[in-house]
């Protein structure tokens, strides 16, 4: 390397490569000093034949998480500066960045009794999932939106957000977020709110304001209509996630369309205004599949985040294969062949199948046109 270039440009071996002369190295040089890179030399995988994920398959078990997410509730407090007790997984080959993937975030947060999260905004799309508790309400643009077991909620960029734990135990979940997408892209900014909410938002309504405009299936306010990029509906509850499931379900033993390959359910969650994504950058979705299924390998450009809900069952993605049950979270990186067998049995879960929750940079890549997915044959 030269006093002046941060990088080196090295020769490539090969046929057609050039004789490394003097003169080549020279010129070589003079490329390093004026900031060149030429493209015959060795600049690594800039256009590989297929996606080639810096991500690494990784899988983060939710007993280790909850366990150093309670010792943090007892040695971190919650307040402005850090904002929240959210503790990201940080993929093994993304270079100590709090990345799951190289778009999304994904981290356990962990609130104890009483405490509240200082109310924030931010171009950060972001989500909540639950998967065990209650006690916790998200109070999203002064409407606080109870969280309990299985709900889903989402909330677009820029909206004010707190949290408050109502109950009388520390409850945790999980949070998506774009953070790496628009760091990379350098989109952000961010707001500080009020350092803490109002009495009337402490209060504790089984519905939020938005469940009540937004949370009747195909009907909407008309007063309140056009599309909007972000979802209006702030929760989207368990009870509704699974019913759709076992209609689904259902409906494959009287012999009728409906799940997405046999014995496996799937739906995602969609934005009231234009039944798109509810996220503008976020796709977010839920399977079921039933025991002793075994699904076909797929593999997807873009990444995605998995939780498992109930159930166990072992997972596949690439040359990593895990053994998974409640609370696990593991990534899936671009084009990495994906398939999970469902061991789980009436005793070990609410279902007696395998349920995944699972979010991804979806519509980022559909709407670039750069989204593609294959299904291998596995029978
Ligand atoms: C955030 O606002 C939340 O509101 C969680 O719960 C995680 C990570 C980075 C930046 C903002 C939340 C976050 C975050």
């Amino acid at each position: 390397m030269t006093d002046t270039s941060p990088f080196t440009v090295v020769a490539k071996e090969g046929p057609d490569q050039p004789p490394v002369t003097p003169e080549l190295e020279d010129l070589y040089r003079g490329f390093e000093k004026a900031l060149l890179v030429p493209l015959w030399t060795e600049i690594g995988g800039l256009m590989p034949h297929q996606p080639a994920s810096k991500a690494t398959p990784h899988l983060w078990e939710w007993t280790t998480l909850v366990e150093l997410a309670g010792k943090a509730g007892e040695l971190v407090p919650v307040g402005r500066g850090g904002e929240r007790r959210a503790i990201a997984l940080a993929n093994p080959s993304l270079g100590g960045r709090p990345y799951a993937t190289p778009t999304l975030w994904a981290a356990i947060q962990y609130l104890m009794p009483g405490e509240d999260a200082p109310e924030h905004r931010h171009t950060q799309n972001a989500f909540r999932f639950v998967v065990e508790g209650e006690g916790v309400w998200t109070v999203v643009e002064r409407d606080p939106v109870p969280m309990r077991r299985g709900d889903f909620l989402p909330q677009a960029g820029m909206h004010w957000h707190a949290h408050h734990n109502a109950a009388s135990t520390p409850m945790a979940w999980i949070d998506g977020l774009d953070i790496p997408f628009q760091y990379e892209v350098e989109s952000q900014f961010f707001d500080f709110g009020r350092d803490t909410i109002s009495e009337a938002e402490h209060a504790t309504p089984d519905r939020s304001r938005a469940e009540r405009l937004w949370g009747h299936p195909g009907i909407a306010p008309v007063s309140q209509l056009g599309s909007l990029p972000g979802s209006p509906l702030l929760a989207y509850r368990w009870v509704d996630t699974d019913a759709a499931l076992v209609d689904q379900l259902d409906l494959e033993r009287e012999g009728f369309p409906g799940v997405v390959e046999p014995g496996h359910a799937l739906v995602r969650f969609t934005n009231p205004t234009n039944g798109g994504d509810v996220l503008p950058t976020i796709r977010t979705q839920f399977h079921r599949v039933t025991p002793g299924t075994q699904t076909a390998p797929r593999r997807e450009t873009g990444s995605s985040v998995y939780q498992v809900f109930d159930g166990s069952g072992r997972v596949t993605v690439g040359d990593h294969a895990w053994s998974v049950t409640r609370g696990d979270l593991f990534v899936v990186p671009s084009w990495q062949p994906f398939s999970v067998v469902s061991q789980a049995s009436a005793s070990d879960s609410d279902s007696g199948a395998l349920d995944l929750f699972q979010f991804s940079d979806a519509p980022i890549l559909e709407r670039l046109n750069l989204f593609k997915s294959t299904v291998e044959d596995h029978s």
